[in-house]
């Protein structure tokens, strides 16, 4: 039976933060500023046809200048948070070594003001902008790189030392895995089965190894990581144990380790809905005491929820609720309370939960700022997410995607995810429809009723 909202707004717990979400490379532009060295994002925008309209990396939404005037934008929308990634390429221009003042000082001021404005920071440490020198070492596919993520993740806890808020090591390692390695169609642009594995245990490890410095460093606030999850459904009849397949590559493949330090048995091997290799490819990468480290116990586990899939007895995925603009998004509010329950029923060594990511792109690509899809999008969506609540799982944040309209990867330009309209000829910022309405629930901490 389909779960109905109440008529009365639905009130969020006390001290929950709700917020909104970007990334440096999305976002920042100012691609060689200030000592920034080059990153798999900037190599892979510069080839030919990897980019739609041939969109690049700079300037992007010009927040690496215009970061000022974004705070005072999240100030006036009374955002209480606000979720952005730090670039490796910024702090550590090689990926190791020798630390670039400017590029820590640029996160130390934004972080600054935005306690001032009473706004609290989460701060995720790698979100796909990986130092192109350690690329040409074999990236995510090379175990070292794991170590040098520790390293420069211990020089991000030490200059923003006193940040309260969550801090979370690797964004969607799944995506880097299957989209960066797998399909190619993000940075690296790897189409090998053997780097995709690596790529899932090697960012794992990194993560695992990054808690670890954590923990040495004495830095404040939480630390976690953060995952995309997707519900798996079974999409016509005598498709249960394909989904059950699919369900341990989209999720269990990393919930297991993060949080109990084992590998599913089922998410690699010629079934119907697995990664297609010998199971031996994760077994050859995972060495002695590596899965102790990547499930270090973690103080928050952050969960990026856009949509479900379908499964078919083949494993293909099939469509079963209507998609946004973007084809991989099938739209369901219910997903997110079952991604929620579930992670909290199946992991009973779960940390409190903080919703990291979701939202959808603008209907067209005309750029306008009337959005009512998204609005009720986030209606449907922030309401299943009290639901949780109330149903007893502990969630304690929301960050919408995306404060403002920015460089969707191998879309580029066109697609727009955010709250706040970018127009990119002038990088005049305009609140949406979405971003007035987001206001006024931050401003309730409640949920209104249709
Ligand atoms: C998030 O990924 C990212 O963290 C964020 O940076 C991004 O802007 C946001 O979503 C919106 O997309 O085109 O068939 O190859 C969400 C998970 C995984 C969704 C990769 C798109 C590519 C599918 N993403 N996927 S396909």
């Amino acid at each position: 039976e389909t779960w109905r909202p109440p008529a009365t707004p639905m009130r969020f717990p006390d001290g929950f933060v709700l917020g909104a979400a970007t990334s440096a490379f999305q976002v920042e532009g100012s691609t060689t500023a200030d000592g920034r060295g080059p990153s798999i994002w900037d190599t892979f925008a510069a080839e030919p046809g990897r980019i739609r309209d041939g969109a690049t990396g700079d300037p992007a939404a010009d927040h690496y200048r215009r970061w000022e005037q974004d705070v005072d934008l999240m100030a006036d929308l009374g955002l209480a948070g606000y979720r952005f990634s730090v670039a490796w390429p910024r702090v550590q221009p090689t990926g190791s070594g020798a630390v670039n003042r400017a590029g820590v000082d640029f996160y130390r001021r934004l972080v600054d003001r935005l306690l001032e404005r009473g706004i609290e920071p989460a701060v995720t440490l790698y979100h796909w902008d990986l130092p192109q020198p350690l690329q040409d070492r074999g990236g995510w596919a090379s175990r070292d790189t794991a170590s040098r993520f520790a390293d420069y993740a211990a020089v991000v806890f030490d200059a923003l030392r006193d940040m309260p808020g969550p801090w979370l090591t690797v964004n969607e390692p799944k995506t880097t895995a299957y989209v960066g390695y797998g399909s190619g169609y993000h940075a690296p642009g790897v189409r090998d089965v053997g780097q995709m594995v690596a790529a899932v245990h090697h960012q794992l490890l990194g993560h695992g190894m990054a808690v670890q410095a954590f923990r040495a460093s004495g830095a404040s606030g939480r630390v976690g990581i953060a995952l995309n999850l997707q519900p798996v459904y079974v999409g016509e009849p005598g498709a249960e144990d394909a989904a059950v397949r699919a369900d341990a590559v989209e999720n269990r493949l990393f919930l297991d380790p993060v949080l109990t330090g084992t590998y599913p048995d089922d998410a690699i091997g010629e079934e119907a809905g697995q990664i297609r290799a010998d199971p031996s490819v994760l077994d050859d990468v995972v060495l002695d005491g590596d899965l102790d480290v990547v499930s270090e116990p973690l103080d928050v586990l952050a969960v990026q929820y856009y949509g479900v899939t379908g499964v078919d007895r083949s494993g293909q995925y099939v469509e079963m609720y209507p998609t946004s603009d973007a084809p991989w998004q099938q739209v369901h509010p219910e997903g997110m309370y079952e991604t929620l329950v579930r992670v909290r029923d199946d992991y009973p060594t779960a940390p409190a939960l903080v919703v990291t990511e979701n939202g959808i792109p603008d209907p067209t690509s005309e750029g306008g700022t009337d959005d009512p899809e998204r609005l009720e999008f986030l209606r449907a969506h922030l309401q299943q997410v009290v639901r949780a609540a109330q149903d007893g799982v502990d969630v304690q944040a929301y960050y919408a995607w995306s404060l403002l309209d920015n460089f969707e990867w191998a879309e580029g330009l066109d697609q727009r995810w955010g709250l706040v309209h970018v127009d990119f000829a002038t990088q005049e910022r305009t609140p949406k429809a979405s971003a007035r309405w987001y206001a006024d629930v931050v401003a309730a901490h409640a949920v209104p009723p249709v």
